[in-house]
């Protein structure tokens, strides 16, 4: 048995002594931890719990319907970090507006930008799901932070991280200094590290990408897509395919084994012409990740942390995972552009 156990707090300690002397993030990063156990916990008794399970019949800002396990995801999220002093504003994909911090309560440094249970719709399949964060250093002085705050550019990130609630509950995170993976272990009821400076191969074998697109694709994606499933490609025979249709878990398997994940841009929406995936909440902290890994993220035409945001739920093309293959298929798409 291993005595030398790195729990998340020991790690988080640890990172601010060496980096940041006020401990701000860290008691962010531990109601970020906090809000997942509770989530946690209800995600693996929504099969019994008939009023977690259904659906609100609301819909949210997207246009899609949302389910009660969302909307009690992303309370727990907000109550859980806008009390605590150190974030001066958040925005939810959940939410329409940013959230601001009640005005009984102190602002802090920080701002925090996440997608509370990414994938709901393969909650009711029992399929894995997660939360997403990235949280950044406010831009104004003081008092409420701003909608400026919340539209920084991805390479600006001061830290992020994206929980998995699956047959084991694992967070990975970075504050710009390598990625590391903890799994909880529920007999403890904390996170350990299992996943230590977590490295993504420079080229996978496994491409990841809802195929059902492909009459709306745009001809690189076509032709990229057709070379992955020849033997004329760089491995001289097909790509395995893997889709789960939970961002977070297919990031996750392709950031620890080689491999490539495309919401590309299609046309199957004129009002949504730029991809499907969300630049805030989804995209840029799963960028910042990749890259720490050695990775790389990019719409097909740009490295997704350069983007300037100009609205809070902007979409972007999301093409991620192996460096070399994310290069590969730029190289498709900015030969084909029209
Ligand atoms: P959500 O944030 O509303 O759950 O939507 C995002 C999800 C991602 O997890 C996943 O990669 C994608 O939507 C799947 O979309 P599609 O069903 O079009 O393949
Ligand atoms: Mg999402």
């Amino acid at each position: 048995m291993n005595e030398t156990i790195i729990s998340f707090d020991r790690h988080i300690m640890n990172e601010q002594r060496k980096h940041e002397g006020r401990g701000d993030f860290s008691s962010i990063l531990s109601q970020i931890i906090f809000a997942a156990k509770v989530v946690a916990a209800q995600v693996s008794h929504a099969g019994l719990v008939e009023d977690i399970l259904g659906r609100t019949g609301e819909k949210n800002i997207q246009g899609e319907e949302v389910q009660k396990l969302d909307v009690y995801a992303n309370k727990v999220f907000i109550n859980s970090l806008n009390y605590i002093g150190k974030v001066c504003v958040m925005a939810s994909e959940e939410d329409e507006e940013m959230i601001m911090i009640p005005r009984e309560n102190p602002k802090g440094d920080y701002v925090v930008m996440f997608d509370p249970l990414d994938g709901s719709t393969n909650i009711d399949v029992n399929v894995s799901i997660g939360t997403i964060f990235g949280i950044y250093k406010r831009i104004s002085d003081s008092g409420d932070g701003t909608l400026e705050d919340c539209l920084q550019p991805g390479y600006k990130l001061f830290g992020a991280g994206y929980i998995i609630y699956s047959s084991s509950i694992i967070l990975v995170y970075t504050t710009g200094n390598g990625v590391n993976g903890f799994s909880l272990d529920p007999s403890v009821g904390e996170f350990i590290l299992s996943h230590p400076n977590i490295k993504i191969p420079a080229r996978g074998k496994i491409y990841s990408t809802n195929e059902g697109n492909y009459p709306y694709w745009k001809k690189g994606t076509l032709e990229y897509i057709d070379y992955l499933k020849s033997d004329r490609n760089t491995l001289g025979k097909p790509y395995t395919s893997r889709y789960i249709g939970s961002l977070v878990a297919d990031f996750h398997r392709n950031l620890l084994k080689g491999g490539i994940f495309l919401y590309p841009e299609d046309t199957k929406d004129p009002k949504k012409p730029t991809g499907k995936l969300r630049l805030l909440y989804e995209a840029n902290p799963l960028a910042y990740i990749v890259e720490q890994a050695g990775g790389y993220a990019s719409t097909g035409y740009e490295r997704i942390l350069d983007i300037k945001p100009n609205q809070l739920h902007q979409r972007v093309p999301l093409i991620i995972g192996s460096k070399d293959d994310v290069l590969e298929y730029e190289a498709f798409a900015k030969k084909n552009l029209d």
